[in-house]
């Protein structure tokens, strides 16, 4: 097969075609090249893919996402259904976000930010013992992201629920399916959202969601800045429904300068890090997919197009 790489994102990509190279001596892979598309490709590996994509390689059978997320190949024009998309698979992406909602949750459950505040004034004073069931999460989204999440706040004695549109079950905490979100907020003090941005799911952490949660509520957003209605979160936060949320995503990455976001005190931000694909991983999921399919076999993580996840 000929797979070319093209994406907008990566610092390095000749480091992604030659690791790519590597692990596929069967096949050739070149680096996407405005000049000079090659128009044989079979099969493309991308983020943030060059728009010319598909007029300038219509021969592509598989697009090979490097990340867990598809919502924005699915909106580019001149994707045809003849294309298979398939999504990373974890690629070391789980455990870091796993990392990420462990150390907003510890440092609002510990009162970690508090003791920081109080370190400025030289103040020694302990705060309450914590009360774990006071610390209910709420993770939506029951996939590979969601799954481990919530299992790591289990493994720390949270008590975690989760919401997916299937009920999906994950070991160790409750789950709730669509019909259940009503009864799911309810529950939750911390949501962290772990969901596909799709037609269904976009905007959903609105006002009257945060309505839903527990008092004194903290959100944490690792999926998608769309998901989040950005005006309806501040006016949350300054009607005192929510105490503070941890956004990772935004509708607009790089978040602008000016944007309120980033001089919110209650509101931490990070440049859409919480999970990244590691290289390692990544080529190795991609390059076994990729023989897989050129040997005829079955392969996982193809996105299912109607469900648009
Ligand atoms: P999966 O496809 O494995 O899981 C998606 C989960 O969401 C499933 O449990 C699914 O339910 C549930 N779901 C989808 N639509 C709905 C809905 N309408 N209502 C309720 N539940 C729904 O995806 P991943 O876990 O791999 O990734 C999830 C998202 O995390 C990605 O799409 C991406 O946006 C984000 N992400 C962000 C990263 C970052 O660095 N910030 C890194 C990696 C991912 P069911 O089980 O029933 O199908
Ligand atoms: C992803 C992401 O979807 O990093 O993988 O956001």
């Amino acid at each position: 097969m000929e797979i070319v790489f093209a994406s907008r994102h990566e610092s390095n990509p000749l480091e992604w075609v030659r690791a790519l190279q590597a692990a596929l001596p069967d096949h050739r892979v070149r680096l996407w090249d405005d000049e000079e598309p090659s128009g044989r490709a079979d099969a493309a590996v991308v983020w943030a893919p060059p728009a010319g994509l598909f007029d300038r390689e219509p021969g592509l059978k598989y697009l090979f996402n490097l990340g867990a997320g598809v919502d924005a190949l699915l909106h580019m024009p001149g994707l045809s259904d003849r294309i298979t998309l398939v999504r990373m698979e974890d690629g070391g992406m789980a455990v870091q976000m796993a990392e990420y909602v462990l150390h907003y949750l510890i440092r609002e459950s510990r009162d970690l930010g508090r003791y920081a505040a109080q370190q400025a004034q030289a103040r020694w004073q302990p705060l309450a013992d914590i009360d774990r069931s006071a610390w209910t999460v709420g993770v939506m989204g029951a996939g590979v992201m969601g799954a481990r999440v919530a299992q790591a706040c289990a493994a720390l004695e949270y008590p975690v629920a989760v919401w997916s549109r299937s009920g999906r079950p994950v070991a160790g905490t409750e789950s709730f399916g669509r019909d259940g979100l009503a009864d799911f907020l309810a529950r939750t003090r911390v949501l962290v959202n772990v969901l596909p941005l799709t037609g269904d799911t976009r905007g959903i952490l609105c006002r009257s969601l945060f309505q839903q949660l527990r008092p004194d509520a903290y959100l944490i957003n690792i999926a998608r800045g769309d998901h989040l209605v950005a005006e309806d979160l501040l006016a949350c936060l300054d009607e005192g429904r929510l105490r503070g949320a941890a956004l990772d995503a935004f509708s607009q990455e790089p978040l602008p300068p000016d944007h309120p976001f980033w001089h919110d005190a209650r509101i931490q931000v990070t440049p859409h890090v919480a999970g990244a694909s590691l290289m390692d991983l990544t080529v190795r999921q991609i390059a076994g997919k990729i023989d897989a399919v050129a040997q005829g076999q079955p392969i996982t993580g193809i996105v299912d197009r109607a469900r648009q996840y």
